[in-house]
């Protein structure tokens, strides 16, 4: 188990919030509630449970991380420059975020970001990309572990499904999906577009093992990410009850944010609200 202080990591999570916003309003990036939404879940991922980076970049036996909620992009970006896997300046330049020929658009692109695993951003695609991840490294005798974020409305896809019955068939213990489940996805309620409930005993019947947490307490987050493998020799599905647009009030459960950019004048209350101005 890591030692860490958590009041530093809730203040990380809180500066990570402020610059996704700035980066939203600077560059036009949409998905701001989303990404708001799973910024704890990065947090807890990042600074509490993987592998020390970059040190063990390009190793063979490093953890995975695949943003599978592709969109969320702007969020892990951040994430990464700030492990250090890339100078935070090569972000500096966001009026051309989303441009042809930045590497930084709406999605994590397949080649050029050290750190981003996979090119995501097609809802149902980071499992079934984990799953070959986790297989390939067992057979290859890595204990690895290989963490996949997905979102609530991706759980909608038939992929996502194929891939939870292979992982249960193959006992891949070391795999573990983290849904984002904030109730919404782009058009509506998740539970009217399309109800997932009851979302943990499905990932159950599908041979995994599944519990549920506070998707915004990076405390709780961070010790169950460490317990993997729990013990059940299942994959462990993560079901984490978040709030989309979460650390903002007028954001906060707001699904015009899923689009919406911010004006800079909201940029600023936004800043004010998390005690970074
Ligand atoms: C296969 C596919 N269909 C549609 C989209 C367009 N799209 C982008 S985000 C999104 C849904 C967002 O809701 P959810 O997946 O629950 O994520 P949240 O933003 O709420 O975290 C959709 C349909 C997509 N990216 N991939």
């Amino acid at each position: 188990m890591i030692d860490i202080d958590y009041q530093v990591l809730n203040q990380t999570a809180a500066e990570l919030r402020g610059i996704v916003i700035e980066t939203s309003c600077k560059a036009g990036v949409p998905h701001l509630g989303s990404c708001l939404s799973c910024i704890d879940i990065l947090t807890a991922l990042y600074w509490g449970t993987l592998d020390d980076m970059p040190s063990r970049i390009g190793r063979p036996d490093r953890d995975r991380f695949i943003l599978s909620k592709g969109h969320a992009a702007p969020a892990l970006f951040q994430v990464l420059a700030r492990k250090g896997m890339f100078p935070l300046d090569m972000l500096d330049n966001l009026a051309r975020y989303g441009e042809n020929g930045t590497l930084f658009g709406e999605h994590p692109p397949a080649h050029g970001i050290p750190g981003v695993e996979a090119a995501t951003g097609s809802l149902g695609h980071g499992l079934p990309i984990g799953i070959g991840m986790k297989l390939a490294s067992r057979m290859r005798g890595y204990n690895n572990r290989v963490f996949v974020l997905m979102s609530d409305g991706e759980c909608n896809e038939g992929s996502v499904w194929e891939a939870a019955m292979m992982a249960g068939a193959q006992k891949l213990e070391r795999l573990v999906v983290v849904i984002d489940f904030n109730k919404w996805q782009a058009t509506g309620r998740s539970e009217e577009v399309l109800a997932l409930s009851p979302l943990a005993d499905k990932w159950r019947a599908f041979g995994w093992s599944a519990c549920e947490e506070d998707g915004h307490d990076i405390k709780a987050l961070s010790e169950r990410f460490c317990t993997v493998p729990d013990g059940s020799g299942k994959p462990i599905a993560i079901i984490a009850h978040t709030v989309k647009g979460k650390g903002v009030s007028f954001m906060e459960d707001d699904n015009n944010w899923h689009y919406r950019v911010p004006t800079q004048d909201e940029v600023i209350s936004a800043r004010r609200e998390l005690g970074l101005i």
